[in-house]
């Protein structure tokens, strides 16, 4: 690995395929499918094809906010799709999303399905599918909305820039390090100011934008991301810390986190999610210990 101080860019950047990071097996500088797969489809009107990361938890929580609300309709099969092994560039993947990322749903419920990808505009189509965590009235609408896509905007530098650099990166570069850890750490400032005036991200009411931002900056917060709660001093973020036992106390975002989960204790991995009553067996693990 050249030292990244001594590294001069060429006039042409070429792609070095294992590049010792650890995505080099599955980032690639092009797009579209590499091999044919068949994606299963189950019983349920909405199909999700994802994994347990915060992307992928956004939606969950949601379908299980949703469900808990009583909307039948929202009843979902959740797929794994393992990202490792290169699953997102499948073909009937890229077909319902052609960025090859989860989260990916697919809505079956009308006479031809409809995909929806990218987080944020999965939890709009759902919010308005079932009326519900999205207000009407347009002063609400704009705050949720707004920082629906402040998150949106934001994580990048989170996961991509701090996550990456921090936790995945094959060398620790002071650099990159010190530049992401201030942005998150002032991200993580703009959360707090707005949280210490209002209970929930949107106003008064629980909605899309702190479903969106719980998995990143409460998970954050709670020290499940990174291995970095010490090094940011999470700590210090009192209406963040508040806000995120709030959202995690929730029985639907504590279902929604299992789903298509894999990694942590095997007792909160629920890999493939079809129906309410596997999160049962998941209990009775945790009871028996299994
Ligand atoms: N902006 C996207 C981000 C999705 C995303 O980055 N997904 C990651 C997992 S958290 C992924 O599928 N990565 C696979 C890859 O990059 O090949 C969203 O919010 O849905």
């Amino acid at each position: 690995m050249t030292n990244s101080s001594e590294y001069t860019p060429p006039a042409v950047w070429t792609w070095k395929q294992g590049n010792g990071g650890r995505f080099a097996n599955i980032n690639r500088p092009i797009a579209g499918a590499t091999h044919e797969k068949v994606l299963p489809v189950g019983k349920h009107p909405l199909q999700l094809y994802s994994l347990g990361t915060p992307n992928g938890v956004k939606v969950t929580v949601m379908l299980e906010e949703l469900l808990a609300l009583g909307h039948s309709g929202a009843e979902y099969d959740a797929w794994l799709i393992k990202i490792g092994d290169g699953d997102q560039f499948g073909s009937d993947f890229v077909a319902i999303n052609p960025n090859s990322k989860i989260p990916a749903l697919l809505d079956r419920s009308g006479p031809k399905p409809i995909r929806v990808f990218e987080s944020g505009a999965i939890l709009v189509y759902l919010a308005e599918k079932f009326g519900a965590f999205l207000p009407t009235e347009p002063a609400a609408r704009a705050e949720c909305l707004s920082w629906l896509f402040w998150q949106m905007g934001s994580a990048p530098y989170l996961g991509g820039g701090f996550g990456h650099f921090y936790a995945y990166a094959p060398v620790k570069i002071e650099y990159a390090i010190d530049r992401f850890a201030m942005e998150t750490k002032r991200q993580l400032d703009v959360l707090d100011r707005r949280l210490a005036a209002s209970e929930y991200l949107g106003g008064g009411d629980y909605t899309i934008a702190d479903i969106a931002v719980w998995p990143w900056y409460g998970g954050l917060a709670k020290g499940w991301l990174y291995g970095a709660a010490e090094f940011l001093q999470v700590q210090d973020y009192k209406n963040v810390q508040r806000w995120a036992d709030q959202i995690g106390n929730r029985p639907a975002a504590r279902r929604g986190r299992m789903v298509n989960r894999v990694q942590g204790e095997l007792s909160s991995q629920l890999h493939e999610r079809h129906d309410a009553a596997d999160f049962d067996t998941k209990t009775q693990d945790k009871l028996t210990g299994g």
